[in-house]
């Protein structure tokens, strides 16, 4: 028993029954997202999780507790309130000794899902290798996360503000299978195509449980990134974005931010740039990673 950790009544219900549970983080909140659609989208992904017969589980640090599953209260809590720290594996222990709140990242909230036992995740998109690493070094922390948490991650591809082949090259040496869900090509986020090939593809949920369980069987500590590309109706073309992209990232080298004010910033610049339109295409892709979520999670409560 982790004395930290505060799994809400409703989540460890489901989970002693079998029901279907995905978990949720909160950086998106409380980094990712402009108010006040940040705590809006919140609580949409919870109520399509609610309405595709799933619990979902949002995750975030309120007051040094590991709370998987907040209230609306909490939620918007960590949607307003400033100085809330944005919490990987490495941030953990520090916002749960120091009595702190902090939004949990990709890394932070499977981590937690795993010592909730809750096996499915969505997400927007995760983090990766960064344009520039190669001087910089800015990899983001849930490329490790996935090579060691048998979690499975929904995410609409990594995030377009990120060097995608190096993303999918590291992805791939760390043992970690990405799987193209209905698509041969690895999503861009706002771009349903990146132009890169994935070797993987599933048609149905059941394949992507079905990839899940052999991992467990296999005794491999990976995690699983299913890969789901923007609906068509929402998608934001590669050509737009990436113009968008590069004076971003241009910005970014100007103001010399650095570390984990990288995202937000390019993420903040690339809303400016096409006039709220990411933003619209982030609450829709995001919406459609839960409905997969919630299919995925069913069939491995079956
Ligand atoms: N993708 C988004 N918005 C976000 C993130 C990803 O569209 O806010 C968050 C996720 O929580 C992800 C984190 O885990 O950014 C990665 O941050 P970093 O690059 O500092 O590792
Ligand atoms: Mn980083």
């Amino acid at each position: 028993m982790i004395a930290e950790l505060e799994i809400h009544p409703r989540v460890s219900r489901a989970l002693a029954r079998g029901e279907p549970v995905i978990a949720l983080e909160s950086t998106i909140i409380a980094h990712g997202l402009p108010r006040p659609t940040n705590v809006e989208t919140a609580l949409a992904a919870e109520a399509a999780a609610k309405e595709a017969g799933a619990v979902a589980a949002t995750v975030g640090v309120i007051a040094g507790r590991l709370h998987v599953g907040l209230e609306p209260e909490q939620i918007e809590h960590l949607g307003a309130a400033s100085g809330i720290w944005k919490a990987s594996r490495r941030d953990l222990p520090w916002v749960l000794t120091r009595g702190l709140d902090a939004a949990t990242t990709v890394s932070g909230t499977m981590l937690a899902a795993r010592l909730a036992g809750i096996a499915v995740f969505a997400t927007g998109g995760i983090g990766g290798v960064h344009r520039g690493a190669s001087t910089t070094f800015d990899v983001s922390a849930d490329l490790q996360e996935l090579a060691r948490t048998p979690v499975l991650v929904v995410s609409a591809g990594a995030k377009a503000i990120l060097d995608l082949p190096k993303t999918l090259e590291a992805l791939e040496t760390l043992g970690v299978p990405v799987v193209g869900y209905r698509t041969s090509r690895f999503p861009a986020f706002y771009s349903a195509d990146s132009g890169l090939s994935l070797a993987m593809r599933a048609e149905t949920p059941g394949e992507l449980a079905g990839m899940f369980r052999a991992q467990r069987r296999l005794g491999l500590e990976q995690g699983l990134l299913a890969a789901n590309p923007i609906p068509r109706e929402a998608e934001i073309p590669r050509a737009e974005m990436e113009s968008h992209l590069t004076r971003a990232q241009e910005a970014l080298e100007r103001e010399g931010i650095e570390g984990q004010g990288v995202s937000p910033f390019l993420l903040g610049k690339v809303l400016e740039y096409s006039a709220g339109r990411s933003l619209e295409a982030n609450v829709a892709l995001l919406l459609n990673n839960v409905r997969l979520a919630c299919a995925v999670a069913a069939e491995l409560s079956d």
